[in-house]
């Protein structure tokens, strides 16, 4: 019989990997999605029609939506990677953020046992290497001390609470995957790497002139989010219900990351100025496009903004995946960081070209209806 899989946040960068993984794998996936006024649905509309891939309007702040959906569903296995996962925005809608990414996972929790299915049904969250914000000691493993530094972080240290406890007090299946940075091209467009990758596409095809960035020191361990999935459904696998930490082992920090998204945009950066001043410098450029745009050696393509700035920051996060290595034989080094900016900025050069094409095609369909006239 092939399982049956309930992926919250399934239109979100991981949920749209993780769908392809359990379909690969030969799974029945349900997805929840929530009702918006635009299409937010790119990441799964490959996806959607499929025979054994399901939609299901849901949200994590509706109890009752949730009790019905997994009665229907059944499910053998849920990811719950629904959330506000931008740290940054949590500082604005802390309320928000709290009922979704806290009080969120004990509606899920509490769904499974309302329909009885907590002897049978093992339950994946999500959680994150924000819970050791100001970290108590480098790397970060599974034994580390805990220290939320964001509303955000807050918030998903009760999930990860909220799920020890259910699996103490009622023997349930259900464990934390504490993930450090998985990015992608699927990545939001928000999220510092992403951000970095497409400015350095458009300067480098004359689209952006600038890129505004907060805090350059800020140390990542960045992995690669279809890497990671496999992670999700691993812990699931395991033979009982334990966290994990699941990294690379691989520090850099943001200003690391931006010099080599410029360089696979054909451009290389030297670095002026410290704090709120510095800046990102050209030094020379190896691709003809940009010189045709009119960029030039010495013109200033990365600044500094205070609106980037967080009141409270993390700024040192390295994880020590080795318990993941031996217990779950997951190879952190599949992808490097190198290999992950390459392909994120090869994927975002390719995007604005193709924008950039629909858009002289619009122009010309446009100037063509104009003459011609909608009847003629
Ligand atoms: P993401 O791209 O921001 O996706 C978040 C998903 O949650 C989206 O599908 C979103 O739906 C959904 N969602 C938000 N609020 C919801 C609500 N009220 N009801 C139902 N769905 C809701 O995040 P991601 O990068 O894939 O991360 C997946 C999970 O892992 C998140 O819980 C995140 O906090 C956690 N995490 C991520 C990382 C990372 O580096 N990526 C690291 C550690 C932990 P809409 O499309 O409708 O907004
Ligand atoms: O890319 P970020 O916004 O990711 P952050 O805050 O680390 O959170 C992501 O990873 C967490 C796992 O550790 C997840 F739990 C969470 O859901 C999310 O996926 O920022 C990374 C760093 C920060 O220190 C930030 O201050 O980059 C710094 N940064 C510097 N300039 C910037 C910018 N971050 C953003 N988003 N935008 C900037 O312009």
């Amino acid at each position: 019989m092939a399982k049956t899989a309930l992926i919250t946040g399934v239109t979100g960068q991981d949920g749209s990997y993780l769908s392809e993984f359990l379909l690969a794998k030969g799974y029945e996936v349900h997805g929840i999605i929530r009702r918006s006024s635009v299409d937010y649905r790119e990441r799964i509309a490959h996806l959607e029609g499929t025979p054994h891939f399901h939609l299901h309007y849901a949200d994590m702040s509706d109890s009752m939506s949730l009790v019905k959906l997994v009665g229907k569903v059944m499910p053998d296995e849920i990811y719950n990677l629904a959330a506000q996962s931008h740290v940054q925005v949590s500082f604005d809608a802390p309320e928000f953020t709290a009922d979704v990414d806290a009080v969120g996972v004990l509606r899920i929790l509490e769904a499974v046992r309302t329909n009885h299915l907590e002897k049978t049904c093992k339950i994946y969250q999500a959680s994150t290497s924000e819970l050791y914000g100001k970290v108590e000691e480098v790397p970060q493993s599974e034994t580390t001390p805990f220290h939320p530094y964001s509303p955000y972080a807050v918030a998903k240290l009760y999930g990860f609470w909220i799920i020890k406890e259910y699996r103490e007090a009622y023997n349930m299946f259900c464990c934390s995957g504490i993930l450090f940075n998985h990015e992608s091209e699927r990545r939001g467009e928000t999220f510092v790497t992403r951000k970095i990758t497409l400015a350095a596409a458009r300067i480098a095809q004359g689209k952006q002139n600038c890129l505004y960035l907060g805090n350059l020191d800020s140390l990542r361990d960045w992995g690669y989010a279809k890497d990671y999935v496999e992670c999700m459904w691993l812990i699931l696998q395991h033979n009982t219900p334990e966290d994990f930490v699941i990294a690379t082992g691989v520090q850099h920090s943001v200003r690391e990351f931006a010099t080599l998204a410029f360089h696979h945009a054909g451009i290389e950066l030297r670095w002026e100025g410290e704090e709120i001043n510095e800046k990102g410098i050209v030094a020379s450029i190896n691709t003809a496009l940009a010189q045709a745009e009119g960029l030039k050696v010495g013109d200033t393509v990365v600044a500094v903004s205070p609106d980037f700035y967080r009141p409270t920051d993390v700024v040192n996060l390295l994880g020590d995946p080795s318990k993941a290595k031996r217990e779950l034989g997951w190879n952190p080094q599949t992808t490097s960081f190198e290999q992950l900016v390459e392909l994120m900025v090869a994927h975002d050069m390719k995007k604005v070209a193709a924008d950039d094409a629909a858009a002289e095609i619009r122009k010309v369909n446009l100037a063509e209806y104009l003459e011609k006239g909608v009847d003629k």
